[in-house]
């Protein structure tokens, strides 16, 4: 995809509705601080359109960036913010799973996960939540520049077997330093987008 112009274009918060656009949407969930923004951006080619912080909890609504109006790609809100009242995280996933059961252009969700650890027991929720939302999760291994090229193989199959991916299923390293990874998810995106 060439990215000719960018916009965030809908915020949606806890009590708006979810917009209903005219375009295929790709949606990013994934546990806070993952680097969900900081994909996006790289993906947009922008430094910071989508805010990131080294403090979890940055993004707390559901942020539709346009891309050349010819798609989306959502940024969904983190999940397994400890700072963050049950009450509130509750909220979070009432409207996470409100966008991914009402949107009606949502053609896939990739699940973030962090190269480096285990997937968590609240991942494998996600994981199966989004897969009973009748999509097949696909995997984007994040912060691949924090471990060692020899580590890689065994980080990846320790994400395959603990979320159960089934063979046919990429997981895709990426890097938000290096931009490794990019345009290998966009090859992917771009089937979604062309399936129509
Ligand atoms: N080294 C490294 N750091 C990364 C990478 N991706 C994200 N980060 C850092 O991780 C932190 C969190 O990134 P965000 O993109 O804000 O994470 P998020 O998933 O959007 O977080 P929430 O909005 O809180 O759900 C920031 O300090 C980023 O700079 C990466 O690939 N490599
Ligand atoms: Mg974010």
């Amino acid at each position: 995809m060439i990215i000719k112009n960018v916009s965030l274009e809908t915020v949606c918060g806890i009590t708006s509705q979810v917009p209903e656009t005219d375009k295929p949407e790709i949606a990013f969930a994934g546990k806070s601080n993952v680097g969900k923004s900081s994909l996006i951006n790289g993906l947009m080619n922008r430094k910071a359109l989508a805010r990131t912080s080294s403090s979890p909890g940055k993004t707390q609504t559901i942020n539709f960036y346009n891309i050349n109006d010819q798609m989306y790609l959502v940024d969904l809100p983190g999940y397994g913010y400890a700072k963050v009242s049950r009450a509130e995280q509750e909220k979070w996933g009432k409207m996470i799973e409100r966008y991914l059961h009402g949107s009606k252009q949502l053609k896939a969700v990739f699940l973030l996960i962090d190269i480096r650890h285990d997937p968590s027991a609240n991942d494998r929720m996600m994981y199966d939540w989004i897969n009973h939302q009748g999509f097949q999760p696909i995997i984007i291994a994040t912060k691949l520049d924090k471990i060692k090229r020899s580590q890689l193989q065994k980080q990846i199959k320790l994400i395959r077997t603990g979320l159960k991916v089934p063979e046919q299923v990429p997981v895709l390293p990426y890097s938000a330093l290096t931009k490794q990874g990019r345009e290998e998810i966009w090859d992917y995106m771009e089937q979604f987008i062309n399936e129509e």
